[in-house]
């Protein structure tokens, strides 16, 4: 079974055992959503991957038929092929449901995703789904986005270097940093970059004013797009909406 990094950006290994078994409780709880026949966002990430996982055991055991997947990462759809679910590229019919991870849920579902390096393909892919269903352990809830972690962001290659002029113009601060010692190349060919980000700000206007800097392609925000959240604790997995 293929290694799965916690975040393919930061290298983060594996969490503690317990957190993986709760990450995989989520994981479990959002797969019982999937019906026959149903065409499904596959997400990306150490959580995801329980899904994943969990869905092509259902194929396997024959509980459902007929789903296809939908990846939103190399990664995730080589871990889709291994186990047995269908892949399909995405075009522009709808998905019944996307299952996947975040970085950060506030209390109105707004995400900070894309730290494991696929928020393109995730948006595009997600933005597609009827249910956004996101799965994942009670470190990823916050009061408010940021409070844990930068949002990245996806910016072209060709010209990087003042995109990222033009960006520090626009990040609270300036503080936008290279995640690693190498600038992290994503599945398109582009750059991600990390925008520190301040206490107070608001999400839907950085958003606007990030996705407005010539040379960025996406963000890591997703706000608004979210149905449930399937977030797993010691006490037990709470369904966030
Ligand atoms: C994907 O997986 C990304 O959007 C997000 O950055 C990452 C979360 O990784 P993990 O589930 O391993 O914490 O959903």
């Amino acid at each position: 079974m293929r290694w799965w990094p916690a975040s393919r950006r930061t290298g983060r290994r594996g969490a503690m055992p317990e957190l993986e078994a709760l990450k995989k409780e989520a994981a479990l709880r959002a797969v019982t959503l999937v019906e026959s026949g149903m065409r499904v966002g596959l997400g990306t990430g150490s959580t995801a991957k329980y899904a994943i996982e969990a869905i092509g055991e259902r194929l396997a055991s024959g509980d459902v038929r007929n789903v296809v997947g939908v990846a939103t990462s190399d990664v995730s759809e080589a871990l889709a092929r291994e186990v047995g679910i269908p892949v399909e590229p995405l075009d522009p019919r709808p998905l019944d449901i996307a299952i996947d991870g975040a970085d950060e849920i506030d209390p109105e579902l707004n995400l900070i995703k894309g730290l494991g390096g696929a928020l393109l393909r995730e948006k595009l892919t997600e933005v597609q789904a009827r249910r956004l269903v996101i799965i994942a352990d009670h470190t990823k809830v916050v009061a408010r986005l940021g409070e844990k972690a930068p949002v990245p962001v996806e910016i072209a290659r060709f010209g990087f270097l003042s995109t990222i002029e033009r960006l520090r113009e626009v990040v609270p601060g300036g503080r936008l940093r290279q995640p690693g010692a190498q600038p992290y190349v994503t599945d398109n060919g582009n750059y991600i970059y990390d925008a520190q980000l301040p206490a107070q700000f608001g999400p839907a206007e950085l958003e606007r004013q990030l996705k407005g800097t010539l040379g960025v392609v996406e963000t890591g925000f997703f706000l608004g797009m979210a149905e449930v959240a399937f977030v797993a604790a010691p006490e037990g997995v709470r369904e966030l909406r």
